[in-house]
């Protein structure tokens, strides 16, 4: 059975209590977004508690493990915002013993999205997004439209997390690319 308990305390070890706080209010809204949705409230639970794992990683062993285990290199040109969830999905696996493919696959995607994602990928996505700690112009909108339509809020992430990005003149992953093609422009 799972161990809420358990998991939280290692989670907690990894990061500063901050960070920590972000995870529970995560996990809070992404168990509220599985209810509304129809989805599992556990893997929800699991896998919000579980996202930001590695975010306190050193940049060293993230190139190690892209070295090692097969990644595609082009990763080795971008920083620890695309690797803790995409690559910390295999520290989660391997440290935490979570092996449920539907978990790990939305800690992978929780960061830059894809064109196709689950309603569990969705759902750990936006509630990242959104939840209680954020405070960022436009997030009340955000909370208002993830209330009514999942895919919307998805949208309206990802067109103003470019938007930010590009502001910023920050590099954007190929993969957030793709997330904004289909679900910006058209899901053709
Ligand atoms: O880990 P969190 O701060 O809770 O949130 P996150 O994992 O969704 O995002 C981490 C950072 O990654 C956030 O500042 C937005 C940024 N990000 C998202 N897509 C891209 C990106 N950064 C770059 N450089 N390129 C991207 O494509
Ligand atoms: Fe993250
Ligand atoms: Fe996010
Ligand atoms: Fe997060």
């Amino acid at each position: 059975a799972f161990k809420r308990e358990e998991l939280m305390q290692e989670v907690q070890m990894h990061m500063s209590e901050r960070r920590f706080q972000h995870v529970l209010g995560v996990e809070e809204m992404a168990v509220a977004l599985a209810a509304k949705y129809g989805a599992s409230k556990e893997k929800a639970s699991i896998a919000a508690l579980t996202h930001d794992y590695a975010k306190e990683r050193p940049d060293e062993e993230f190139e190690l493990i892209i070295k090692r285990d097969g990644y595609d290199q082009d990763l080795l040109n971008y920083g620890n915002a695309i690797w803790h969830g995409l690559v910390g999905a295999s520290m989660v696996q391997r440290e935490l013993g979570i092996e449920d493919e539907e978990i790990l696959e939305a800690i992978r995607l929780h960061t830059t999205g894809a064109a196709k994602m689950s309603l569990l990928d969705k759902i750990i996505y936006v509630a990242d997004y959104i939840e209680i700690g954020r405070n960022f112009p436009g997030v009340k909108e955000a909370r208002k439209v993830a209330l009514v339509d999942l895919d919307e809020a998805v949208a309206y992430e990802t067109k103003h997390t470019l938007l930010h990005l590009i502001e910023q003149e920050q590099k954007i992953y190929p993969k957030t690319i793709e997330t904004y093609n289909y679900w910006v422009v058209g899901k053709a």
